[in-house]
This record gives structure tokens, sequence and C-alpha cells, in this order.
């Protein structure tokens, strides 16, 4: 066989060996993300993945898992997390349903080495390395009131108020419902009558909020402060023909309260856009398995969203958006 036709076979096989050797390398350096919804398949989680996709393809190199419980059991999520620490993924970053029983398996899993991040709804603070936060619990809690109260016609405001909350676990509805309270008391003339769990499930949520209608006569107004909740509480004062009597103030996507908005049922919707909320997580989570974000660090640059700020532990995405019947049609999410 003539020489430059050995020479050509030796190259292609080179060639070929360090395509391969590239392609290992490629893959050693891939980082791989577990992400934990709460509850898989609520269009408010499925948004946020969108958001996650997006990052992973941006930054390259970067597979991210999605998957959780579809009923949002605890339980069920805290297998989910061993399995994915005996696969060896180099960061999980989760939404909590329950602290107390996810915060254990969480701590066993950095003792194994792997990193840890909350998003959207917190564990122990000693479970993870960051949570990225949609917006501070203050902000939160104190939006949906002030939007409720000025609907309600501003410090004169006078109604009894209910609460239709998550789980009763879930540390981010605890932490803004905290502040609620606190800023309620800037209107004497609102009464919280009652707080309601309602488990992200829209049927509760529907039929929580009709016996609330039933219950409380001067009911002038429901805070439903999970995306599942907002849209069967609205739907279950409309059905009630309490449509602008009784108003519905809360927390969802923007395309899934449009109708509610249009009719007059809700006149504000609070949210923060769950595509960058998706985005952010997948950027910390990325920038902690280089090692490039630490502990004590005040601020976070997103590709996306600029300088995000850091308060202790927490990556913040920036102030929540309130949605109304004259801006709700501008957004898509
Ligand atoms: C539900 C979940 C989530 C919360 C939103 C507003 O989807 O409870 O944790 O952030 O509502």
């Amino acid at each position: 066989m003539r020489t430059w036709a050995l020479l050509l076979v030796a190259l292609s096989l080179l060639a070929g060996c360090t395509k391969e050797e590239e392609a290992a390398k490629q893959d050693d350096d891939k980082i791989v993300i577990a992400l934990l919804p709460k509850q898989k398949g609520v269009p408010y989680f499925t948004s946020c993945y969108e958001g996650a996709a997006q990052a992973a393809t941006d930054l390259g190199n970067v597979e991210v898992r999605y998957d959780g419980p579809t009923d949002g059991s605890p339980e069920q999520a805290a297998e989910m997390i061993e399995k994915w620490v005996l696969k060896g993924v180099d960061v999980i970053a989760v939404s909590c349903n329950d602290p107390a029983v996810l915060s254990p398996v969480l701590k066993r899993a950095r003792e194994k080495g792997v990193k840890v991040i909350t998003w959207d709804a917190d564990a122990d603070a000693d479970a993870r390395d960051f949570f990225v936060n949609q917006a501070t619990a203050q902000q939160i809690g104190y939006g949906l009131v002030d939007a409720m109260a000025k609907d309600l016609g501003g410090v004169a405001a006078k109604g009894d108020v209910a609460i239709v909350t998550a789980r009763l676990t879930a540390a981010n509805q605890n932490a803004w419902m905290e502040h609620m309270r606190e800023r309620l008391k800037t209107y004497p003339g609102l009464k919280l009558v009652a707080t309601k769990p309602s488990n992200e499930d829209q049927k509760l949520a529907h039929d929580v909020t009709s016996d609330l209608i039933k219950a409380y006569p001067n009911l002038k107004g429901v805070f439903a402060i999970t995306s599942v909740a907002f849209p069967a509480a609205a739907e279950a004062v409309e059905k009630a023909g309490k449509s602008g009597t009784v108003f519905v103030t809360g927390l969802s996507t923007p395309n899934t309260m449009k109708d509610y908005v249009h009719s007059g049922t809700v006149r504000s919707v609070l949210l923060w856009d769950t595509r960058d909320l998706g985005y952010l997580t997948i950027e910390v989570a990325v920038a902690l398995a280089k090692g490039e974000l630490k502990s004590g660090a005040t601020s976070f640059t997103s590709r996306r969203l600029g300088e995000c700020k850091i308060e202790g532990d927490n990556v913040l995405l920036g102030d929540p958006l309130v949605f109304t019947k004259d801006t709700i049609d501008d957004y898509d999410f």
C-alpha cells in the first residue's frame, strides 16, 4: 500500500480519535442539572422550564433533567432527589413543597458533593447553597394586599377578606402570608376571616372559594396565592354570580388570568416572568457548578437579566409585576 495512502489512513484514524476524545471531554465537562418543580404539569412550572431549557441552550454543554411529582407529593420528590444523587448529577435545583421532608434529603445530597439550590419555594437554609427567589416575600405579600385594597377603594376599603393558599407546608406561600397579615394592619377596614389550603388542586380551590362565599356574606375579597388556585377562585366567584362584588387577587400567569380580567372578576394579577425565573435558576446552577458563584457574593450577572441582587443567600429575580385590564394583553406567558 503506497506511503501516502497509509499516511491518509493514519491521519483519518488520528482525526477520528481526536473527535472521539473531544466528544468524551465535552461529555465530561457537561454540567447536568436536575430541575424539580413542586408539581409537574402545572402551567406555571412548565413555563419556568421553558426558560430553563433556553438557558441550557444559550450556555452550551448543559443538560437539564426536568421531572417532579404530578401530584405535588414531597415524599415522591424526595425519592426522585435520591435517584438523581445516585445518577451523579452535578446540581439539584428544587422548588420545595415541604421543607421538613426535603431538607434532610438535600443535606445528604450536599454531603455527597452534589450542589443544591432552591428556586421558587425554599428549603431550610442549611440544605442548599442559594435560593433563586422570584422577589422578596415582603414585596409579594405587601403587593397582594395593596392591590386588593386599591381594588376595594384604597385605605377606606371595608369588608371581609380570605386567603386560598397552597399546601400549608409550602415555605413560599407561608412567607408571603406573614407579610400579608402584617400589611393588612394598615387597612383597618379589611378583616382576614379565613385561610384555606388548596394543595395546588383546582377543584379543591374552586370548592373552598364557593364555601367561603357562602360562609361569609360580607366577603369582599379573596386572595388566591397559587397559580392553580387563582383561576379556580375566579371561576367560583363568577359561578356564584359575585363577579364585581367579591374581588379575587392573586398570583398566576397572565395567559391563565386574561379572561377573568376582561370579565371584570379580577382587577389585579401579580407575578414575575416565569421564564426568567427558570432561566436565572439554570444560570445560577451552572455558575455554582463551575465554582464561579460563592457565598458572600452580593450580585449575579445574568446574560438575559443583567445584574441580579443577592441578599444573603437569596439571588433575587427582581420586583413583582402587576397585570391589569390595560396591560395584561401585552404579555404572553
Ligand atoms: C404555584 C406554586 C408556586 C408559586 C406559584 C405562584 O404555581 O405554589 O410555588 O410560586 O403558584
